[in-house]
């Protein structure tokens, strides 16, 4: 595999609304992030990306952009965007975009356009139908966020395809002209300094060559987009163009929301020369999803996390780099998915840390994460901001759930767990803004704080940047960035143990998620004469043969084999 300069490096992922409001109008903006840029490199972390900041009427919260040359002011100005590229960049601190191109907002002027003339330029930048005046829509796919993915093109007879929200009109890459705007919009932000770009919903660009309906998998009549998405063939031309003519040409870094990725595809995709730099590992955010919607997902356990993290480095073997998460914009928290109530203490999140962070791959942390921030319960439907969870909500019902087990499923899964704002100190509104928050915060924010956790040497956000060191540490990096990921398999219930080798040198990263002490049978020639790199709580005890773990005790520990 090419050594590439991300490689050893960690990312971070911003959302902008929830990150810190610097004029008190409820929203976080550009500036917020400015003021944090200090706090994030002493953190450690080196690549940030930053969900959309774009022109938008922000139905899905900025996944629907309505222009891509400019910065919404809601978020600031293009002044303040160069001066973030500019402050960030004195830091050695690398920006990343979000590439939303599956689609676009239907308040872009593109979309204006198409309506008023759907026969010219701009209606071929879209997906048209003629209406059937019976009424029967071209296909019963269901779009994204719930009903049918085809909508009336105001003003016209005509229908336009949107697999995500109805204000969220998906772009027709089949046309050259469109494929040239996208690229020429990459390269211009390219050349305002940017490192790269996280690129959005992208599977979904290519369509199968004839539209049809496929058998309904709900009572709605509808069947999921990915039917379509199955018979969809050949997306590696439209995305080995985009990386010659606007990634290459940059050598910018691009990450992938990549989700139900074929084997084979992984070396298109993220091999040597690849379509993309890297993209994320959504094994584990996939485990357990339901056509029935959310209310139905299986939940997964520990051992479940431990078999999707295994499975996923079976797959990528040396291929190239995943990009490790726990959490993300449209995820719970992390530690509220994988820990259960008794786990979810400070040692469990650390241990839980501990096994992502040490993975092969490039780590990504969520906004919040690092000071272990969690789920918010969810007490009526009004709550709500994100459009997904809405529908959830609907769907869940409809299929005769109990509000009250509806409910409970959204503060597991709702997108707006990971979006409320980000909790700095325990002044009001979590020190997020001086006025009214535009989502309200978790109230745990005044045991849950950043101010808190950096006077403190045992906390979550110091154990992060223990982890960050420890990474990038010379005598290590070659272990942990290059070296070979290994499992340990039958460790028993709720321990994940693996190996790292490389270097000339085998390291253990093991975790017990039990609450109870348990033993880890090392691989010959064990702990003797091992040293300990890192532990979350306590002191590691080992000897030849066995490791023993404390409950919720996570061990970094450098093998003599
Ligand atoms: O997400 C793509 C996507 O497939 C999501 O629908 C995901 O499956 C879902 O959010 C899980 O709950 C991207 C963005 O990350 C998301 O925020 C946008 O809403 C979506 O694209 C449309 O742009
Ligand atoms: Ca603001």
């Amino acid at each position: 595999m090419e050594r590439k300069w991300w490689h050893d490096k960690v990312a971070y992922q911003i959302y902008p609304k929830s990150f810190m409001d610097s004029n008190g109008d409820g929203i976080g903006d550009l500036q917020g992030i400015i003021r944090k840029l200090d706090y994030l490199k002493d953190l450690g972390v080196d690549i940030l990306w930053l969900s959309p900041i774009y022109c938008s009427p922000l139905a899905d919260e900025g996944y629907d952009i309505s222009d891509y040359y400019a910065i919404d002011p809601r978020f600031g100005t293009m002044e303040d965007m160069e001066e973030l590229i500019a402050e960030a960049k004195k830091r050695g601190l690398t920006i990343l975009m979000d590439l939303v191109v599956n689609h676009c907002s239907d308040e872009h002027e593109w979309f204006k356009k198409a309506c008023e003339d759907p026969e010219g330029r701009y209606g071929k930048f879209f997906y048209l139908r003629d209406k059937d005046p019976g009424g029967k829509l071209p296909t019963n796919w269901r779009s994204y966020f719930g009903g049918p993915s085809w909508a009336e093109l105001p003003g016209t007879d005509k229908l336009y395809l949107h697999v995500f929200h109805t204000k969220q009109p998906d772009l027709n890459w089949e046309n050259p002209e469109l494929r040239e705007e996208v690229y020429r919009n990459i390269r211009w932000w390219m050349e305002k300094g940017i490192g790269g770009f996280r690129i959005d919903a992208i599977i979904n660009i290519k369509k199968p060559a004839v539209f049809h309906d496929y058998p309904a998998d709900r009572d709605d009549g509808l069947s999921s987009i990915q039917n379509m998405l199955l018979e969809a063939e050949g997306i590696g031309e439209f995305l080995g163009e985009m990386r010659d003519k606007a990634f290459a040409p940059y050598d910018a870094f691009t990450v992938g929301e990549v989700f139900n990725e074929r084997e084979e595809d992984i070396p298109l995709f993220i091999g040597d020369g690849g379509y993309f730099s890297t993209m994320f590992d959504f094994t584990a955010e996939i485990f357990g999803r339901s056509e029935k919607g959310w209310f139905d997902t299986k939940r997964l356990t520990i051992d479940d996390f431990r078999e999707c993290m295994f499975a996923a480095h079976r797959k990528i073997g040396d291929i190239g780099f995943y990009s490790t998460i726990i959490e993300n914009h449209d995820e719970p928290r992390g530690v509220s998915r994988y820990l259960t109530d008794e786990m979810r203490t400070e040692g469990g999140k650390k241990a839980l840390a501990t096994v992502y962070f040490l993975r092969r791959g490039l780590p990504f942390i969520y906004q919040g994460q690092e000071i272990g921030m969690e789920n918010k319960r969810i007490r009526t439907v009004a709550e709500l901001d994100d459009i997904s969870s809405i529908d959830a909500y609907k769907v869940a019902v409809d299929a005769g759930i109990s509000k009250e087990r509806a409910l409970e499923t959204l503060t597991f899964f709702s997108r707006d767990n990971a979006r409320t704002p980000m909790q700095w100190n325990e002044e009001a509104h979590a020190g997020f803004t001086k006025g009214e928050p535009w989502l309200a915060e978790n109230p745990n924010y005044t045991c849950i704080n950043v101010q808190e956790q950096l006077g403190r040497e045992d906390s979550v956000l110091a154990y992060y940047k223990k982890l960050i060191a420890l990474r990038k540490d010379p005598g290590y990096k070659e272990t942990f960035v290059y070296g070979a990921f290994e499992p340990l398999p039958d460790c028993g219930h709720n321990v994940i143990a693996y190996l790292r080798k490389g270097g000339a040198q085998t390291i253990l990263v093991a975790a017990n998620f039990n609450t109870g002490e348990r033993q880890i049978k090392l691989p010959a020639g064990g702990c003797t004469g091992g040293k300990t790199l890192l532990v979350n709580e306590g002191e590691a005890a080992f000897d030849g043969s066995v490791l023993t773990l404390k409950g919720l005790q996570a061990a970094v520990i450098l093998l003599k084999i």
